[in-house]
């Protein structure tokens, strides 16, 4: 597949600023200047970004509790997440949903979510709509490999399976599930496997391959417009931070060995897209660091919108709540 320097340069982008947007964060967080749970995607860039690459504007997508990187990659400004996690009238969702519930309706982010499994049959009612309403966006669903086992990802499998929905479900198959190994709670092993179960096709793909996500997305994307039914991808990768910032302070014993750790370190998403991309001498290393410098402005910018804006108001507390 034969991908423009534009589209490879903009993928790095938005990798490059979900990794910088998490450092800042996870600092932020130490230093105690952010409230609440912060779930770190510090190594699975490739999987958020190669899949919203092979999206349009107008087609969505529902993200996790781990979401920040999906947002970025479909193409969020980090003033208003980074507003958003900082609890300031100017976020997302005018501070009052914080780092689990940054939407955007405009770009199709329809929510990361706290609930494990919670955005599969929104992303299952979100193609239905689609094709209610006659349109030929696609949706694209992110979960963890822990969600795979909630009764929500069989329901939506089954019923996406059956009305051959324009749904794309990426598992980001990171092996851990908080502390418990993935493995030790997945009957059969594998996640790509459980598609045929439900009448559509499935793939485990490397999850720190930007391209190679890309290539299986862009597929799976050109069927479901065309009206041929879901995908599921299952995206092996590896989260480099704890499940949560300050996991240590939960007392539990380490359940990675550092040897892991480092093994998944070594293969870095970033890394080797970039060590791909300059040997195929299309792209400098000038115009890589231009990129991350630009990314660091566009951050420090950010961390100042962010921490100068007012908090919500009291007499706001009500307002946009349904249910
Ligand atoms: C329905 C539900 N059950 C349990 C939890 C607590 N919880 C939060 S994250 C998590 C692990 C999710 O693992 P996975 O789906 O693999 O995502 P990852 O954290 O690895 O990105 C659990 C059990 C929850 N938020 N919601
Ligand atoms: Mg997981």
């Amino acid at each position: 597949m034969d991908i423009g320097k534009e589209l490879l340069l903009e993928m790095y982008r938005r990798m490059q600023r979900i990794r910088q947007f998490e450092t800042r964060l996870k600092d932020l967080t130490i230093r105690s200047e952010i409230p609440g749970f912060i779930h770190l995607s510090i190594g699975e860039e490739a999987s958020a970004v190669g899949v919203c690459a092979a999206l349009r504007p107008t087609d969505r997508i529902t993200s996790t509790h781990r979401g920040h990187g999906h947002p970025i990659a479909k193409g969020g400004e980090l003033k208003r997440m980074l507003a958003e996690i900082y609890g300031r009238r100017t976020g997302y969702c005018k501070g009052k949903g914080g780092s689990m519930h940054i939407v955007d309706y405009s770009l199709g982010i329809l929510g990361a979510n706290g609930i494990v499994g919670g955005g599969i049959p929104i992303a299952t009612g979100s193609a239905l709509a689609a094709r209610v309403m006659k349109r030929d966006d696609v949706t694209a669903c992110f979960f963890g490999d822990g969600a795979a086992n909630e009764g929500t990802f069989h329901e939506s499998l089954n019923l996406a399976g059956v009305l051959k929905l324009p749904v794309i479900y990426v598992c980001e198959n990171n092996g851990y599930q908080v502390f418990t190994s993935a493995a030790s709670v997945t009957a059969g092993g594998s996640i790509a496997a459980r598609a045929q179960a439900y009448g559509m096709p499935g793939f485990a793909l490397d999850g720190n391959d930007v391209l190679e996500v890309y290539r299986y997305a862009s597929n799976a994307v050109a069927r479901a417009r065309a009206g041929e039914g879901p995908t599921l991808l299952e995206c092996r990768t590896y989260r480099w931070e704890g499940h949560v910032v300050g996991e240590n302070a939960f007392g539990g014993r380490p359940y990675r060995s550092e040897e892991e750790v480092a093994a998944w370190k070594a293969r870095c998403p970033i890394v080797q897209f970039e060590k791909r991309m300059l040997e195929s001498g299309r792209v400098s290393r000038e115009e890589l660091d231009q990129l991350i410098a630009q990314t660091q402005a566009e951050l420090d910018a950010a961390v100042e919108f962010a921490r100068s804006s007012p908090l919500p108001d009291p007499s706001e507390a009500a307002a946009d709540i349904y249910g």
